[in-house]
């Protein structure tokens, strides 16, 4: 039965206080609690109290001292209870050693940790395990492990006092031999914090650039958002075993150890990215999420989009908005819209589910960080500011909504945002469509708006949607620059006037809106702004719009690269004034998967062999249209040693991998071979081995790699998952399973498991071969791992989300698969939510 928005209602009690005691014995964990309670004064009053508990030995329980024998079911207990304030004691007995679910108390590596978020802490010990009943805790660990960590500050001894209530979502415990890399920070109202990345011995010189990073996040939180940091210790651990990236629990976040660890020679440029990103997005929930956290699971985007939307402008102003934003746009297209354009599609805010961790969606995140960067362009950069001062200021200590959210920006700006609320009830990604007429002067865009019916949602309301725009003259020159046009109606038009020649339009500018715009242009009028758009994000958008009406047309009529693009593409690449980067993205052709996508808007059956040759086509005659230029370029691109994971630099290695990855299709890959044997960083090892493989000349350097790397985990995870992205799409399915029998496959490490089948979803023609065979591995292993880790299996299971693009057959062998898995006894509820909604 699943759980909805509209039936919510407040918990009868509120918790004044929770102590726990932690006897950390392997299998015989004992969880002493006491949490005093209250009648809750907002809600009805309540005889008994309902406490959530999963596999949990109950021990003893008492209520004001007296023995209780409360009614326990699977999901937790009942007990009658006095009608004032009451003291609830209770022990129970957990086994976190064969807890693999990785959710709630476990162990990795002979560490001791937690993950609470969503709702795990019920299995840990009785509670109302709900985000809106916050309470100051205190805990006490007893335990021979030399390091024992919760949060908040530290009493010494193992015992640890958080002060500033919190739900338990964000509770978290760590135990095990730790050592740590040591910083500190002083706010700016001068508080004192000691900051600790705790890892495993040995690997402390690996989380510098984490403490970097965190430390630069304290700062720009400060500068940016007014928001200091609250407590005397600031504690990060990275665990080997992890669902998620990280989390943000109070004052000890935890990390996947592959978001944390980094040195020169294991971690790649995008590794050092990734991590920046993540240590500031965890950082930033101390106040988007922890001081201000949601009402229910329903609201998870207030906290989620905000602080998405947060860790995006702080990597914005460490490594330079058009890229940034660029590789936001990527992302978004490549895991949200394709989300929202199939059976998954949901609401930013989703209003029912079975299973809350199934919503932790990229539509949650990216969509609804998409969501405040329309606000802010609608109220401009003074009403954000004042509207965030305002939540702060009269949220602080809330479990808020959306309503809550949007009420601010209401009251901050005098906006009336009614119809904007709908960018979070309604699902589906709108079409924008535009076409032009230029008469006596004046230029006229007519717009539509149109969103298809989305499960659950046959019908939709036209959507707010800004529209930045700027014009160019057929000079080049920009002749406007960019306004925001607010479209509200189904239909719309705006007008230019006064001009004195026809301009050409650079529409959605810095993709002002999460829409597919639909806009028919000739490849001269693209090649122009590609050449000429003002406006960095556009211009590179110019050049992958027409990069997929190219490929459209090759794969549909057979016609060939055309030089437009070629040209256009090989002037912006030896374009000296454009950073590195930035010239790196123009390489970059829309991927197999937005093709297919495409092609199946536009009324085609995608086929992904006939996708990947087009693209490979395209590819060999960007090669060799620019080989002498990418020569240069490669040489000219060589950073100088020692490695420096640095913005610049990084962005000079991703030039000269593109260079090298078009070179390798004309020297051979003499260049690859040499480059794997010289170099010094990660980056451009992975790089050289990545198109040796692509090539079918990985075999030796695959070995030699592993000789070098097989004892480093988060290293071996990336050779795991490069030979499945790089192989072959004939041999991918082999290849995979053969990875899967490796001794070193440990599959019930999730970073691991998805190195191999996170990596057959990244090579699509090889994952939808015709034979059905990659399909059929790819099942065997979901259910080989649900009954062992339902999360990470439930979210693997989006790699069938598409089947409906496809043809008949691929269609029914996927369904085939999803079929299987959806009959099996004892499926989890995880699974079978997601395999359900696939399946439609
Ligand atoms: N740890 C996840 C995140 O930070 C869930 N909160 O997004
Ligand atoms: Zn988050």
């Amino acid at each position: 039965r699943p759980v909805r928005l509209a039936e919510y209602t407040p918990f009868p009690f509120v918790v004044e206080h929770v102590e726990l005691w932690f006897t950390l014995a392997g299998a015989e964990t004992r969880v002493r609690s006491r949490i005093r309670f209250a009648p809750n004064p907002a809600a009805e009053p309540a005889r008994e109290i309902f406490l959530h508990g999963k596999a949990l030995a109950l021990q003893w329980a008492r209520i004001d001292g007296a023995d209780v024998q409360p009614e326990t079911t699977p999901k937790g207990l009942t007990c009658p209870v006095p009608s004032g304030p009451f003291t609830w004691e209770a022990e129970v007995q957990i086994d976190p050693t064969t807890n693999t679910s990785l959710d709630g108390l476990y162990t990795s590596g002979g560490m001791y940790c937690t993950q609470c978020e969503a709702e795990g802490f019920r299995k840990i010990t009785y509670y109302p395990d709900r985000p809106d009943v916050m309470a100051p805790f205190r805990v006490h660990i007893d335990s021979d492990m030399p390091v024992k960590l919760s949060n908040g500050n530290p009493l010494g001894d193992g015992t640890w006092d958080d002060p500033w209530p919190k739900p338990a979502y964000l509770f978290a415990l760590v135990a095990g031999d730790l050592r740590a890399f040591s910083s500190d920070f002083t706010t700016l109202s001068g508080r004192h914090v000691d900051l600790n990345i705790w890892v495993r011995p040995g690997d402390e010189p690996r989380a510098e650039y984490a403490m970097d990073a965190l430390i630069r996040s304290m700062k720009w939180d400060e500068e940016t958002y007014g928001r200091e940091y609250d407590l005397d210790v600031f504690n990060i651990v990275a665990v080997d075993d992890f669902n998620m990236g990280a989390m943000e629990n109070k004052g000890l976040n935890i990390f996947n150890s592959k978001y944390v660890l980094a040195s020169p020679d294991t971690a790649t440029d995008s590794d050092y990215d990734l991590i920046e990103g993540i240590i500031a997005h965890e950082y930033f929930h101390n106040w988007t999420g922890n001081r201000i956290t949601c009402r229910d699971w329903f609201q998870l985007c207030l906290k989620e989009g905000l602080t998405v939307f947060r860790d995006q402008q702080f990597s914005s102003d460490m490594r330079g908005a058009a890229v940034k934003r660029i590789t936001e746009v990527m992302q978004l297209r490549a895991r949200q819209f394709r989300e929202d354009q199939g059976p998954l599609a949901h609401p930013v805010r989703p209003e029912e589910y079975i299973e809350i961790n199934n919503f932790y969606t990229a539509t949650v995140y990216e969509k609804g960080a998409e969501v405040i960067h329309m606000l802010k362009h609608l109220v401009g950069d003074d009403g954000y500011s004042k509207a965030l001062d305002l939540y702060f200021d009269r949220h602080d200590g809330d479990a808020a909504t959306i309503e809550d959210w949007l009420k601010v920006f209401e009251d901050a700006t005098g906006r009336d945002l009614t119809q904007f609320s709908r960018w979070y009830s309604q699902a589906g990604t709108p079409r924008l469509s535009l076409t032009e007429r230029f008469n006596d002067g004046t230029l006229t865009l007519d717009f539509k708006q149109e969103t298809r019916p989305t499960p659950g949602q046959p019908t939709k309301l036209p959507q707010v949607i800004p529209i930045a725009v700027g014009l160019i003259g057929p000079n080049g020159d920009e002749v406007l620059p960019t306004t925001v046009l607010e479209m509200s109606e189904a239909e719309q038009s705006f007008e230019f006037t006064g001009l004195s020649a026809r301009p050409v339009a650079s529409v959605l500018r810095g993709f002002s809106a999460p829409v597919v715009l639909d806009r028919p242009l000739d490849n001269a009028t693209r090649a122009f702004l590609l050449a000429h758009d003002t406006d960095p994000f556009n211009r590179w958008e110019a050049g992958r719009v027409l990069g997929k009406e190219v490929l459209t047309r090759m794969i549909t009529e057979g016609a060939a690269p055309a030089p437009d693009l070629l040209t256009g593409l090989h002037r912006l690449v030896a374009d000296a004034s454009l950073e590195p980067a930035y010239r790196a993205l123009m390489l970059g052709l829309p991927s197999e998967d937005d093709l297919a996508q495409t092609l199946f808007d536009s009324g085609h059956v995608p086929d992904p062999a006939a996708i990947h040759a087009a693209r490979e086509r395209l590819l060999d005659a960007m090669a060799a249209e620019m080989e002498p230029t990418l020569a240069r370029l490669y040489d000219e691109m060589e950073t100088p040693a020692p490695y420096s994971p640095d913005a610049e630099a990084a962005g000079k290695r991703a030039l000269r991998s593109a260079c090298l990855a078009l070179l390798s299709r004309r020297d051979g890959c003499a260049r690859a071979q040499a480059l794997f044997a010289a170099a010094d960083n990660m980056t451009e090892e992975m790089a050289a081995l990545a198109t040796l493989v692509r090539h079918d000349q990985g075999a030796e350097a695959v070995q030699a790699f592993y000789d070098k790397w097989r004892h480093d985990r988060l290293v071996m995870d990336k050779w795991f998952m490069l030979q499945v992205v790089h192989a072959r799409h004939e041999i991918m399915a082999e290849t995979a399973a053969a990875l899967t029998a490796h001794p070193d496959f440990d599959w019930k490490n999730p970073n691991r498991f998805r190195s191999v089948l996170g990596g057959m979803q990244a090579n699509p023609a090889g994952f939808h071969r015709a034979d059905g065979a990659a399909y059929r591995l790819y099942a065997d292993w979901l259910i080989k791992l649900d009954p062992v880790n339902p999360q990470t299996t439930a979210r693997m299971s989006t790699a069938f989300e598409t089947w409906a693009r496809y043809d008949a057959d691929r269609q029914a062998m996927m369904r085939e698969q999803l079929e299987r898995i959806a009959a099996l006894e004892g499926l989890s509820e995880n699974t079978g939510e997601m395999v359900g909604r696939i399946l439609g």
